[in-house]
């Protein structure tokens, strides 16, 4: 990597995302950053929408098959997102109007969620040298080849949602020195594109408490601020990092102890998706084996031809060349699909039904984003 092209990604994420209006969602493994994204769309178009004075309409303009299907499986089977694949980096997208008086107008939200694997690659890892950090961030798994990679929001997002966990056995320890460390990688990455003030972030940032059922009696009637005083390493971090809007909310949802049945279609979901992806893994390899074989026949046959032999013998040369390719292919020992269903055969938690959730958290969340996405 050299200065010039780190130059180049940076100017080519800023045009691409500087009129998005992206809202990041940062966590670790399994906060529950999925959940989150998926809730807040149920809560926009089932609470916020029919219930503010304000007349609003929605609409999804984009990732609706991944949120279909991962609000399909809670609602009907009470199932909870599987995690998200590190490969991937859903983006649910949103328009919403106001049909009548001052409101907002149309405010285009775009939501983007991603793997805590990826978090924590990108932003827990230590690195020595930030510009390395902001290199990897920019190019991270761009097969697509396109001017910046898929996690290039995380410079450039308009804001910030840091998914607070509350479900381990000391969530404000171990998580405030997480997200501490988050955010100081934040900051330096803003500094290196120029995209702070006196070295502070001035993009709006949300902290969400999730999983606060799991909190006991008296920790979990606090409110979203009070819970935030428990960490007091990162409100230093917070304001020597950070001059912006700062809220916070605490989500949950209802959950409950899966029964035998329960697990079973659990694991039949789960083993058709691992199916799913190993087929089109096969699918791929398959793919690339006869563009290898192609290959073989054509660079034969035009070697024969440059070496002066007549096309007769070039195309048998090929069709040697060919065969030679697929026997080494045959030679490969075959794969074969598995999947360990005795390591998810335990119970876990499941959503309980009828879904019910924090709601009116979801609603002020909506609000908070809606006003400080127009900024
Ligand atoms: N008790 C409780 N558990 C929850 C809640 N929300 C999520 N969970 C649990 O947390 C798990 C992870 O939630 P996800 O939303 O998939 O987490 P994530 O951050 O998207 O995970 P990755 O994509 O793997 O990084 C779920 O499978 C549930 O078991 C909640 O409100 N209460
Ligand atoms: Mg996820």
């Amino acid at each position: 990597m050299n200065k010039k092209n780190l130059d180049q990604l940076v100017e080519n994420a800023r045009s691409e995302l500087h009129d998005e209006n992206l809202v990041a969602f940062l966590g670790e493994l399994k906060s529950g950053k999925t959940v989150v994204s998926c809730l807040l769309k149920h809560a926009l178009f089932n609470h916020f929408v029919p219930k503010s004075r304000e007349k609003y309409e929605a609409i999804v303009t984009g990732g609706s098959t991944i949120i279909n299907e991962t609000l399909g499986g809670m609602l009907k089977d009470g199932l909870f997102p599987q995690g998200t694949w590190p490969i991937t980096s859903p983006v649910i997208s949103m328009e919403i109007h106001t049909i009548k008086g001052r409101g907002p107008g149309v405010v285009k939200l775009i939501l983007r969620d991603m793997s805590g694997e990826n978090y924590i690659k990108l932003l827990l890892k230590e690195y020595t040298n930030p510009e390395d950090r902001l290199y990897d961030i920019l190019t991270f798994h761009n097969v697509e080849k396109k001017p910046v990679g898929p996690l290039a929001h995380l410079i450039f997002a308009k804001v910030y949602v840091i998914i607070i966990d509350c479900s381990g056995k000391n969530p404000w320890e171990e998580e405030q020195a997480y997200a501490a460390q988050m955010i100081t990688a934040l900051k330096q990455m803003k500094e290196l594109v120029r995209d702070s003030e006196n070295g502070k972030i001035r993009n709006p940032i949300a902290i969400v408490f999730t999983k606060t059922d799991e909190l006991d009696d008296k920790t979990r009637s606090l409110s979203a601020e009070e819970l935030l005083k428990k960490m007091p390493e990162l409100i230093s971090i917070l304001k020597i990092s950070h001059d912006g809007n700062l809220k916070c909310f605490k989500m949950f949802v209802d959950v409950e102890e899966e029964t035998p049945e329960d697990i079973q279609v659990r694991i039949k979901r789960d083993e058709a998706v691992a199916r799913k992806e190993f087929e089109r893994k096969l699918q791929e390899r398959n793919n690339s084996r006869e563009k290898a074989i192609a290959k073989a026949g054509s660079d034969a046959k035009n070697k024969a031809i440059a070496e002066g032999r007549n096309e007769q013998q070039a195309d048998v040369e090929a069709e040697e060349a060919r065969n030679a390719t697929k026997d080494a292919f045959r030679n490969e020992p075959e794969e074969e699909f598995h999947f360990d269903k005795a390591s998810i055969s335990r119970p876990i938690r499941k959503v309980k039904l009828p879904l019910r959730y924090s709601h009116p958290q979801y609603i002020k969340f909506i609000s908070w984003l809606l006003q400080n996405i127009k900024r």
